[in-house]
């Protein structure tokens, strides 16, 4: 049946240029958004930038511009960045957008009349960089932010506060009886035995010292907390409280399949307080908050402020679209913490991208000119090995298939790539040049090559959310017509005959480990 699907990721900061970090993310929720477009799906891709708060404020004073000047230069880097990575999104949200501030302070205005906010006054630890409050346990004895473990201060302002006391009971409730809410689960548990069973405390949604934001309408010497105005960008573009709701009515409806993509870093705000402030809109809850490890560097986090990242366009460079996507999505599993290294960068080329499937191909490809200059059609006589084949085949586009709309990307493409090795270890048990010797075997030889050749176009299928440029480079050099490169055809295993076989380029080059990887050193920190 096909759903209606709608995919965001969090809404980056401008405030310095973003790393392979931002580019994990986005990458891995362009794959799941063009899966969805691949299997039919209605699908809504949301990414876009968070503009406000004091950090940008600071940044763009230190460089002598408004802050407006600040983000909009960095936000056509990050636009750049999108497009060399050929990122999908139907739609880039900045929180300086009219149609965002309006939605900001209409809300607010709701939440104030409701009861939902009060005005009181704030007195607590205040970490700069995550422009957070906490309280005395969380910073404790050294004062030092539980998040980013930079030294706090002590700051008092009059704050509108959220009332969350009143949603804590009906949060819990709906997490009963969502246990899929989160993934993975270990992070809602982490949520609520640090947050919610000391006590939730109100949320102070505006501050007063400093102006970069979205002004309280009712009392405009406030600006809206940025997470409170950040949150709402995925029901702000999709064109909420606007005059026309038709995006919103399909992607945020009852029937529409919602996802968040966002890091560990933030999932307290995606997984307490938007859920509550969407109970206080009266609106329908996302199906998914899908929290992703982070990628550390040299064992740290990888962070703006610190300088320590990699940018993702010098690699796409040297190593193409192709090798950089399939790194971010195949390399950490999606949902645990990894690193970036540029050892296991240029390993996970080599071995699955030129050994495994750029060899499979040339392999084939070499073997069909030799024996017979064209894909043999499918034989209905097969051997056990082609049978079993098979079994792998149709095994591995239905676990693909699940763990995709499970969300588990690197599982799926992993599911591919054992395929990709099946065929390869096919070829050591077929041994298709003693078949050649031999007159009576013409036909297991045939249906040897066929097989070869499926496997490699139903990869390519299975690929093509990951892999961008490789699958037509793949369907070029076996003939593959186009009706054969679709989802709808992935399954068909008697498809093949006749195509024209041609040789070209490989599709990757072999990196030299030791270059590549000075290459790559060299870069780390370079942004
Ligand atoms: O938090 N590894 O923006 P942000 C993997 N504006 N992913 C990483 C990463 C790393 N080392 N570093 C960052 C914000 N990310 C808010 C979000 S949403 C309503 C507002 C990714 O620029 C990861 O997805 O700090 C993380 O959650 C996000 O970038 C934080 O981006």
């Amino acid at each position: 049946m096909k759903e209606t699907f709608y995919i965001t990721t969090p809404i980056y900061y401008p405030s310095a240029k973003l790393h392979i970090g931002h580019a994990y993310c986005t990458t891995v929720a362009d794959t799941i958004a063009r899966f969805h477009r691949m299997i039919g799906d209605n699908t809504y891709f949301l990414t876009g930038t968070d503009e406000h708060g004091e950090k940008i404020q600071k940044n763009a004073e230190a460089k002598g511009v408004t802050p407006k000047e600040f983000v909009d230069d960095i936000v056509l880097g990050i636009k750049d960045l999108w497009k060399s990575l050929k990122i999908s999104n139907d739609d880039y949200i900045r929180t300086t957008e009219e149609r965002h501030e309006k939605v900001v302070q209409e809300v607010f205005s709701r939440f104030l009349k409701q009861g939902d906010i009060y005005l009181s006054e704030y007195e607590g630890w205040y970490c700069t960089p995550c422009e957070s409050f906490w309280t005395e346990s969380q910073v404790g004895e050294n004062h030092i932010c539980p998040d980013c473990k930079r030294p706090v201060h002590k700051a008092k302002e009059e704050a509108y506060f959220f009332r969350m006391s009143k949603y804590v009971d009906k949060l819990l409730k709906f997490y009963d009886e969502h246990p899929d809410f989160v993934t993975p689960e270990t992070r809602k548990t982490e949520m609520i035995n640090s947050f919610i069973k000391p006590g939730l405390e109100d949320l102070c949604v505006s501050r007063t010292t400093f102006t970069w934001g979205v002004k309280v309408k009712e009392n405009p010497k406030h600006v809206v907390y940025v997470w409170l105005d950040a949150l709402l960008n995925y029901i702000s573009a999709l064109g909420y409280l606007s005059s026309d709701t038709s995006k919103f009515d399909t992607f945020w409806g009852k029937d529409a399949k919602i996802v968040h993509l966002v890091g560990n870093d933030i999932s307290r705000f995606h997984v307490i307080y938007w859920p509550i402030f969407l109970m206080a809109l009266n609106l329908r809850m996302p199906d998914k908050i899908f929290v992703h490890g982070l990628l550390m560097m040299k064992d740290e986090k990888m962070s703006k402020s610190k300088g320590n990242v990699v940018s993702p366009n010098p690699l796409i460079e040297r190593y193409g679209l192709d090798a950089v996507r399939y790194y971010l999505v195949r390399e950490t599993i999606f949902g645990t913490d990894g690193s970036f290294t540029p050892e296991q960068f240029v390993s996970r080329i080599n071995v699955d991208l030129v050994n495994d499937f750029g060899n499979l191909l040339n392999r084939t490809v070499a073997m069909i000119i030799k024996y017979f200059g064209e894909i043999p059609p499918y034989q209905k006589e097969l051997t056990d090995i082609d049978k079993e084949l098979e079994i792998c085949g149709k095994n591995t586009i239905m676990l693909y298939q699940n763990y995709m709309q499970d969300l588990k990307v690197t599982e799926a493409i992993i599911e591919v790539m054992n395929y990709v090795k099946r065929a390869n270890k096919y070829i050591e048990e077929t041994k298709p040049w003693e078949l050649a010797r031999d007159e009576n075997k013409k036909t297991v030889l045939a249906s040897c090559m066929n097989h070869l050749a499926n496997t490699l176009r139903q990869s390519a299928i299975m690929l093509s959310p990951v892999l961008l440029e490789t699958p037509s480079k793949l369907y070029s050099q076996l003939g593959i017509e186009e009706k054969l490169q679709k989802w709808e055809t992935v399954s068909d295993f008697e498809c093949l005959g006749n195509q024209k076989v041609v040789k070209q380029d490989p599709l990757f080059p072999r990196l030299d480990a030791n270059i590549e990887i000075e290459y790559i050193k060299s870069l780390m920190g370079n942004i």
